[in-house]
């Protein structure tokens, strides 16, 4: 790994505890944060609960730090102000504060959902336009897009993961395409923290499966080897759903559940006309 002190935002989450795990022996110091509590810090880690949204919180947390690896945010879909706020707003925050405090990298979770529009027929590369599904899917696609104004304006890199499914293991018949496995995001990120150059590069986070709708020509030199498939869960995947219903779009989509127009629960609010 290149870079002595990374700051890990979403550290309290599910891919967040899994990093914190795997970073820490491997730098010098790992500065973890959340707005949720966190516990357990190893011997050369710092926790700060701090909200993302907060451009003061922003500029204490990049101090001192040569990497941030970004987490952090919503991480499902929810009203477009809460996004607003946090997956938008708190985002350039955290950019804005990292380049003036000389971060060299970030690391992005990003996701699936900003091309998931794409039909889960076609392959795309990462030269394919964006197809966001949901308010959570626009706000990845302007993570992206900060990532490159940053490189482009200041020289700051960025590595853009597209996650698909990150999860303990495959539950669906989206996941035989869409699944990374723990152990292979965390190469993923690992290989960002360890190639000496990688300008804003986007790549696509699924694990060795053998049904794909993702093309990782363009993120060659990241040198990503995942280990792990989905096809070790295929059989009791498709048992588990026999008949699927082909018209749904969690069946059509790349981005499944997200691309439903209701996915949102119904808002309590009158109409005002
Ligand atoms: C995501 O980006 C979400 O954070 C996660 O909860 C899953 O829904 C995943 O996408 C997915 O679409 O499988």
């Amino acid at each position: 790994m290149i870079y002595k002190n990374v700051l890990l935002t979403g550290a309290a989450g599910l891919l967040g505890t899994v990093l914190r795990r795997r970073l820490a022996p491997q730098v010098a110091k790992l500065r973890s944060t959340d707005i949720a509590d966190m516990a357990d810090p190893a011997a050369n880690e710092e926790l700060v609960k701090a909200d993302l949204g907060d451009l003061s919180a922003a500029q204490k947390l990049v101090d001192g730090m040569d990497a941030i690896v970004h987490f952090g945010g919503l991480s499902k879909e929810t009203d477009f102000g809460s996004i607003c706020r946090v997956n938008i707003a708190g985002f350039q925050s955290l950019y804005e504060a990292a380049h003036l405090a000389g971060v060299k990298r970030i690391v992005f979770a990003s996701s699936v959902h900003a091309i998931g529009f794409y039909d889960q027929t076609e392959v795309i590369d990462a030269h394919a336009p964006t197809r966001p599904d949901s308010n959570y899917g626009i706000a990845k696609v302007f993570g992206e897009g900060l990532a490159q104004l940053y490189w482009d304006k200041f020289g700051l890199e960025t590595v853009s993961i597209r996650i698909g499914s990150c999860e303990a293991k495959p539950s669906n018949r989206r996941h035989l395409l869409s699944w990374l496995s723990f152990d292979d995001m965390c190469q993923i990120v690992e290989r960002s923290l360890t190639v000496p150059r990688v300008k804003h590069t986007i790549i696509y986070g699924a694990s060795r499966n053998s049904a794909t709708f993702w093309d990782n020509r363009y993120a060659a030199h990241i040198g990503y080897r995942p280990q792990d498939s989905a096809d070790d869960y295929r059989n009791e995947i498709l048992a588990a759903d026999p008949l699927p219903d082909r018209e749904d779009v969690v069946n059509r989509f790349q981005g499944g559940i997200f691309t439903r127009w209701n996915m949102l629960p119904q808002s309590t609010e009158e109409p005002t006309g």
